[in-house]
This record gives C-alpha cells, structure tokens and sequence, in this order.
C-alpha cells in the first residue's frame, strides 16, 4: 500500500487520519440481493458503497479508452494509458479540464461514454435505489486529477448544485480505475444527510470560496468538527461505485500517486420528475453549473 496514512490532503489542506476524523466506508455490496435492505441502508446512510459492481474490465477498458485521447507527454514513458500514470508534467497547451478542446470535454459527447453511463446494470440500481423508473441525467461528469495539483472537491452537497429540480435523484461516483486513498477517492461526513446546511455555517465562514455559497469548505478537517462527524474513507477499486443521496456531504482527497486518478458522475432522476435545468445539457468544465 503507497503512502503514509498518518495525514491526508485536500485541496493541499493536510487533514490527521485519526480515528477521531476518520472511518472506513462500510460496504453494502451483501444487500445486493435484498432490493428493499438495500433501499433502507440507502436511505438510513445517504449513500451505499458497492464493491465489484460494474465489470473491472469495462472500467478498465474505458480508463484506456480515454487517457488514449491525450496528446503526448501526460504519461509517464513506457506506461500505458491503462496503467495511467502520470508523466509529472502535463502536455503543453492543454486547456482546463472539460473545458472545449480538452480530452474529457470530447469524451464524455462520446457514445463510448454514453453507452458506459447507460449500461442496464446502472439503470436498474437507480430504479431499486430511487423506488421506480429513472432518467440518465444528461450532464455526465468525467474528473481527472494527478499529483502536484493539489486540487479536489472541496466538501459539499450535491443539493447546493441541483437546487432547481427535484430532489428525488441519486449520483453513482465510479472510479475509473483503481482510486486508494492516495489516489485521491471521494470520502463521506458519515450520517451528515440528515444535518441542516445551516449547521456547517462555520466552514462555510473560513472557506477559500466564501463568495461562493455552494462549496461547504476547503477545509476537511474543520467540515468534520463543526458537526462533530468522521470523514468515511475506503481503498476502492475498478468496479467500485458508491451511490449518494444529494445531501449527503462528500469531498475528495489530494491526489499523491503517480498514478492518476480518473472518475465518473453518473446521475439519475425519476423519470416523471423536473430535472434542475443546468443538468439538462453535457457538461463542460467551464460550464459554472
Ligand atoms: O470526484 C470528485 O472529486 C467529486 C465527485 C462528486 O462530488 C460527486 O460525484 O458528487
């Protein structure tokens, strides 16, 4: 295993992985079989892990399929793009992630990318998930982060994002590849579905983006003890996904392997239900929403 656990990052803002901060993500993987155990874990939790899910080849396939896209210099000599590990110096003149002209801008407008996001396999968990039949949100992320960038999600609801539409939806986050810690996985405030936003204000106040009321903070550490919870962590691997409600607050760690670390939103609603009008297009880096 890579790395010293004795402190993580995010957004290059050390957070002590103690105990007290700190718990692994249980795994809901046994429920699988039980639609309705699965609904309520769901529900009781804001989210569910599910290890082994997806097919590790597919996933690996379309990690391969997208780090091809780039121009050369990303890799590290003599790796693959399914290996993913980074050079240590992106290629010059690459635009902002997502943003028109990059790589994950085009790919996830590809039928590669939308068949993935389709799959029945992904549909069918939203339908037990969500209790009835869904809609694929058409803004369908793709991330991409490596080491040196010290840069992650800051700890946040997808509600604050998703505030125009109804809240009867779920997001899958799906690594595409495999995503330890180091790699820069998304951790979870354990039970924080059920905390007002209000009582995050605190965070809020010291935030890097105060002028921005979506982000909780930059700052895990300080998220956690205003509320008193622990980040849940895990070590996924390709075929993982967790599922999440949209108020449950998450975030992601720094990234610090050279292997990079690539994911995928996927995001379904019920069918009947009003979509928030920014998640009704693909998305775009630079797309605000
Ligand atoms: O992958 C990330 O860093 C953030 C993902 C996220 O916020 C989500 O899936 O809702």
């Amino acid at each position: 295993m890579p790395g010293d656990r004795r402190a993580v990052s995010s957004n290059g803002v050390p957070v002590p992985f103690t105990d007290e901060l700190f718990t692994p993500l249980p795994d809901s993987s046994g429920l699988l079989g039980d639609p309705g155990a699965l609904r309520r874990r769901f529900h009781d939790d804001g989210l569910v892990l599910l290890r082994g899910f997806l097919d590790r080849e597919t996933v690996l396939a379309l990690r391969e399929a997208y780090l091809s896209t780039f121009p050369e210099g990303l890799l590290k000599p003599g790796s693959t793009p399914r290996d993913g590990v980074f050079s240590g110096r992106p290629p010059e003149g690459l635009p902002s992630h997502g943003v028109k002209d990059h790589p994950a801008y085009d790919f996830v407008r590809t039928e590669r990318f939308a068949s993935f996001a389709r799959q029945p396999a992904l549909t069918g968990l939203a339908e037990t998930l969500l209790g009835g039949p869904v809609r694929l949100m058409p803004r369908g992320i793709l991330r991409h982060f490596y080491a040196g960038s010290l840069r992650a999600s800051r700890a946040h609801t997808d509600h604050a994002y998703m505030s125009q539409g109804s809240d009867r939806v779920l997001t899958m986050w799906i690594p595409v590849g495999d995503c330890p810690v180091e790699t820069g996985g998304l951790v979870y405030l354990e039970g924080s579905h059920r905390d007002s936003p209000e009582r995050f204000d605190p965070a809020r106040l010291a935030s890097d983006r105060a002028h921005d009321s979506r982000p909780i903070s930059h700052d895990l550490q300080l998220t956690a003890r205003v509320v008193g919870r622990r980040w849940l962590w895990s070590d996924y691997e390709a075929g993982d996904l967790t599922v999440h409600s949209p108020y449950v607050v998450h975030a992601s760690l720094d990234t610090v392997t050279d292997v990079m670390r690539v994911s995928a939103d996927v995001r379904f609603i019920r069918e009947e239900d009003k979509m928030d009008p920014r998640w009704t297009k693909e998305w775009a880096g630079d797309d605000g929403a």
